[in-house]
Order: structure tokens, then sequence, then C-alpha cells
């Protein structure tokens, strides 16, 4: 059996075998070793919040088998048109004052026409002003399109590799993984950051699960977040049905995303509306440092703000800050029923909050 190394540096060249190497370990062994790389690059009591908006919803052509937005399935999800700049600034706002430090904006196209661009640069350069950072999900983007975005003020693109190379081919027949890579690689060189990961639940074997992560780690830069959803099952798609994906290998798939891609921010991402506070905690302990906070995801539920603030709570948590390039650090800190925002001079930091972090450890975040 091949050896996996020790050393926490971030490498782009992860055999199958190495990470298969990491999915095996006995849990305790896993989790604790995530737990030490996680600690490298993060305060683990932080965590990143984003808020979804679905900006265009359903009557999508492609065929992906988990998604509840292509038209070919009968899902109940009805087509509509791209939403209007003031309609989305006032979820954005509503995001912003419930403690959201990122607005990601999702539309159900296969790529979005050229004529798309000027309305949803509009959204972005609406949205960033109101001080969030911007993240877009519109499907396929040219090198100009990913030019564009980045123009109008888009901070991070999501386009996920969604399974393995090898299992890709029994989700979605209408794109290829070469297309998705392309569109990375536009991103890339447009200068933003990319928000890329996958589902996991969809059927795929726990080598299939090891080969996305490998994937995503073997990029030609790691992802800055990576989202890990688990398979959000709608009646009317192929999935509905499949077999539910083990709680625990669902918290190998996040520790092992840590071990893989340290200094990236693994989101537990859609599935969590289903998970019990527990499996929650026990994905922050394997690393993951990253939600969708809200009640909605794009059609699919999300926990209630109230159960998520709760959970924060419990656990001693808090949202992270946000370093931004004038040098000031944005602190959200939960406070009565919201999680809110506070400005401090950039090197200080919070002195506690409900959820009791007299006690954290100092940030020990690498930039
Ligand atoms: N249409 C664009 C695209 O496919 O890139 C953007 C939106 S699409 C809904 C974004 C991602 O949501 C998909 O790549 C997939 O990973 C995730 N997703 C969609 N439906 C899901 C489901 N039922 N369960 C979990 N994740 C899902
Ligand atoms: C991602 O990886 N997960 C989010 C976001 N990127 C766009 C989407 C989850 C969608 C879950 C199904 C739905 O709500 O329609
Ligand atoms: Fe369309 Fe995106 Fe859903 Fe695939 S995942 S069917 S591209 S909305």
């Amino acid at each position: 059996m091949p050896a996996v190394s020790a050393s926490p540096a971030t490498r782009h060249d992860w055999s199958r075998a190495e990470v298969e190497v990491l999915f095996d370990l006995p849990l305790p062994v896993l989790l604790q070793r995530a737990a030490d790389v996680h600690r490298l690059h993060f305060d683990p009591t932080e965590v990143q919040v984003s808020t979804l908006l679905s900006v265009k919803t359903g009557g999508c052509p492609e065929d992906c088998a988990y998604c509840p937005q292509a038209q070919r399935y009968h899902t109940g999800v009805d087509a509509t048109k791209l939403m209007s700049t003031e309609d989305v600034l006032e979820k954005a706002r509503q995001a912003k004052a419930a403690g959201a430090s990122r607005f990601c904006m999702g539309a159900a196209w296969r790529s979005p026409k050229d004529r798309d661009i000027p309305k949803v640069a509009e959204m972005i350069g609406a949205v960033k002003a109101l001080g969030l950072e911007t993240c877009a999900t519109l499907g396929m983007l040219s090198s100009e399109q990913a030019q564009a975005l980045k123009s109008a003020g888009l901070d991070y693109y999501n386009h996920n590799l969604d399974t393995s190379p090898e299992f890709y081919g029994e989700i979605i027949h209408t794109r290829d993984y070469q297309d998705r890579l392309d569109t990375l690689g536009h991103v890339r060189e447009a200068g933003m950051k990319t928000c890329c990961g996958g589902i996991v639940g969809m059927g795929e074997t726990r080598a299939q699960r090891a080969g996305l992560l490998q994937a995503l780690a073997n990029l030609p830069a790691h992802p800055d977040s990576v989202p890990i959803n688990r398979l959000v099952q709608v009646e009317g798609t192929p999935l509905h049905g499949v077999a539910e994906l083990d709680a625990f290998e669902f918290v190998r798939a996040i520790a092992v995303a840590r071990i893989l891609m340290p200094k990236s921010m693994v989101r537990l991402s859609a599935g969590r509306e289903t998970m019990s506070d527990e499996l929650q905690a026990l994905c922050f302990l394997a690393g993951a440092n990253s939600i969708f906070y809200g009640e909605k995801l794009l059609t699919t539920g999300n926990p209630d703000t109230e159960r998520d603030l709760a959970l924060f709570a419990r656990l001693g948590l808090r949202p992270m800050p946000v370093v931004e390039t004038s040098g000031t650090v944005h602190a959200d800190i939960v406070v009565g029923a919201t999680l809110r925002s506070t400005a401090l001079p950039r090197g200080e930091s919070v002195g506690g909050n409900d959820g009791g972090l007299e006690d954290s450890p100092p940030c020990t975040r690498v930039a």
C-alpha cells in the first residue's frame, strides 16, 4: 500500500491510490489528520457564511441527473425569467442584514447568452456595492464572458466538477468533463477566485468519491472554495430513490477534501437540511469551514437561520471575517437573532461571542 506523505505542503500530484488510502483510514485517525491540517491554516472556530439566490430558475436544457431545474424532468419547478437587479438587491440586502458575507447568484443555464452578460454584470456591481463578496454560477463561460464578469466586480465563480471523471458519464450527457475544466481555466485566467466541488451520494463508489477529490486537488490551482454537496433527492429526477449515503462516508469526504486542499474553504454545502446537528458538528471537526446560510438553496430547502444561529452558539463557532484589500477586517459576530457585521482594525480579534470564545485559540490563518 502506498505511503501518504505527512507533509502539509500544498500538492497537485495526488495519485488515486494515495487518496483512497486516506478514505480507508480508521475514522478517528482520519479526523485527527484533517483537524490538524485545518488548524495549520484556519481558526477552527470560524466558518465562512454565503447566501444563495436563484436569479433564473428552471427550464434548463441540460440533463444533470440530480437537478430539479432540468426542463426534461418533471419536478414541479417552474421556469422563470432572469430577476431584475432591484429584486436581487433586495434579497442581497436581506442576506447582508442576516449576516452573510458572500452572496451567490445562480442561474439554470447551460451557459449565459452574450446578451445576458450586461444584465448579470449590473446585478454583480449592485451587490458588490452593498459590501458583500460576490459569487455567480451561470454554467459554462467563454473567456470573454469570464473577463466581463470579472470587470463587473465578480469575486468568485462557482462551477463544479460534480463527480469523478469515470462516473461523470452516468450523471451528465449534455456536456463533458473537459468543458468544465475549460470554464474553470477561463475563470482563473480572468483573475477570479474559483469555487469548485461536487456532489456525493449519487450512487458512486468510495473509489469514485476519491476520484472527485483527486480531480479537484490536482487542478492547476486549488479552488478557493470547495463545496461538498450531499445529494438532495428531488422527486422526478433520475437520481430520486438512489440509496442514501452513509453519514460517516460523507464526513470522510469532508475530511479528505480538507487534507488534500489545506488552504481552501471546504463548504458543507447542499444536504444540511436533513443532517442532524451532531453530523454537522462532525463535519466541522473534519475541517469544513463554510456553509450556505439562509432558508433556501436554489430551489430546495436549507436549515432555518434560527437553527443555524443556535448551532453556531452551541458549538462556539462564529462567522469568518472578510479581509478586504483596504486592510479593514469585517468580523461577524452572533448577536441576538442575526449574524452581525462590525468593522475592526486589521489585526484585532473579536473578544468572544455568544458561543463562549474566551477559550478559543488565536487565529492561525495563513494567507
Ligand atoms: N447551471 C449552472 C451549472 O450547472 O453550472 C449553475 C447552477 S447548478 C444548480 C450548480 C450546482 O448545484 C451543480 O453543479 C451541482 O453540483 C449542484 N446541485 C444541483 N442540484 C443538486 C442537488 N439536487 N443536490 C446537490 N447538489 C446539487
Ligand atoms: C453548489 O455547489 N451547491 C449550490 C451552489 N453550488 C450553487 C447549489 C445546491 C443546489 C441544491 C439543489 C437546489 O436547491 O436546487
Ligand atoms: Fe442545468 Fe445547472 Fe441543473 Fe445542470 S445543474 S440541469 S446545468 S441548472
